[in-house]
């Protein structure tokens, strides 16, 4: 517990920072630059000052609504898959991928505990500049999950206008996009999220894997192959000729998930409603809500900001 004198302490710096308005969370401080929820910024600090990772430990990174839970589903289904072979008992059929995976910014808050077995599989929305030194100095590994912008911003407006705290009110979505266009959202800048963690996977590829929401879309099969061998986990032929990869798939795919009783009501991390992780699960959902003009303007955008990265988006 903190006493008057940290709170006081940490009042003085918030007041310092600049300060938004969030899509759920009421206010955003530009925090080590990226925009960080108010409720998250006590946990954040901890998080860099006090973790200590461990070289088995595995990350799962994200920007927020880019397929972290289906993400963070397949890659405990692929390290714990000797343990719970059989797909009628498996924890996922009676935890939240959430629960199981806990996000390291939400440990520190009380109902969500760190993983007890190696190895311990996280998740994070943090971006890459502010992960501890112990995450980027330890053999851990991080697997990152991109999304295009485009099906991330249909998707966070829809999630966060049901998850929003008081006093905010419904962003129409004229309003979300210019946010959006200006980087203000929980963990934006999304283009700088992105772009930190597409670097470092060019820079150190055994340490972290950067992988496309679409990709794993298109050729689930492949993507957890490479995401077992990255971890050091491979599959043996006897596993494939078993199946396993195509059990895993199916264990974790958007219909299985979001139908599951265990998906279907209750909260965690204290407000977010589990049911709402799973909307449509679909790629290229943004057509739908786009004008001509908002598609424009974020193409102009992703052209400025990611020109000359390397990193490109299917659109
Ligand atoms: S969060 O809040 O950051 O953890 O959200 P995140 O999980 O990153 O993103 C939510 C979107 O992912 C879709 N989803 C899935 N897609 C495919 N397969 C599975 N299993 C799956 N689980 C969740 C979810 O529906 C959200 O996308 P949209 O476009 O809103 O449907």
């Amino acid at each position: 517990m903190e006493g008057p004198q940290e709170n006081a302490e940490d009042e003085l710096i918030l007041s310092s920072l600049p300060r938004e308005m969030g899509w759920a969370i009421p206010d955003l401080y530009l925090f080590q630059q990226f925009w960080c929820p108010s409720i998250l910024i006590k946990e954040v600090n901890i998080f860099q000052k006090q973790f200590e990772a461990k070289d088995s430990d595995i990350f799962v990174a994200s920007f927020p609504k880019s397929g972290t839970t289906w993400l963070k589903a397949i890659t405990f289904a692929i390290v714990n898959r000797q343990c719970f072979s059989s797909i009628h008992n498996h924890p996922l059929l009676t935890s939240n991928p959430h629960q199981l995976v806990p996000a390291v910014e939400f440990m520190y808050r009380g109902d969500i505990h760190c993983p007890t077995t190696e190895p311990r599989v996280f998740g994070t929305h943090t971006p890459f500049p502010s992960l501890p030194n112990s995450i980027i100095e330890s053999k851990c590994k991080i697997i990152y999950i991109c999304r295009n912008p485009f099906d991330i911003f249909v998707s966070a407006w829809t999630f966060f206008d049901k998850i929003k705290l008081e006093p905010l009110s419904t962003l129409k979505i004229e309003e979300a996009f210019e946010k959006y266009c200006n980087g203000i959202i929980e963990f934006g800048p999304w283009w700088s999220h992105m772009v930190g963690y597409w670097k470092e996977s060019l820079a150190k590829p055994n340490k972290v894997l950067f992988l496309k929401y679409e990709d794993l879309k298109d050729d689930a099969n492949f993507q957890v192959k490479k995401i077992a061998d990255f971890l050091g986990f491979p599959f043996t032929q006897e596993e494939e000729n078993n199946q396993v990869i195509e059990s895993i798939i199916k264990l974790c795919s958007f219909e299985k998930m979001k139908n599951s009783e265990v998906n279907k009501s209750g909260i965690i991390y204290q407000f977010l409603e589990k049911k709402y992780f799973f909307r449509k699960g679909e790629t290229r959902d943004w057509v739908n809500y786009f004008s001509p003009s908002m598609t424009e303007k974020l193409c102009k955008i992703i052209e400025e900001k990611f020109g000359g990265s390397g990193l490109s988006f299917m659109i």
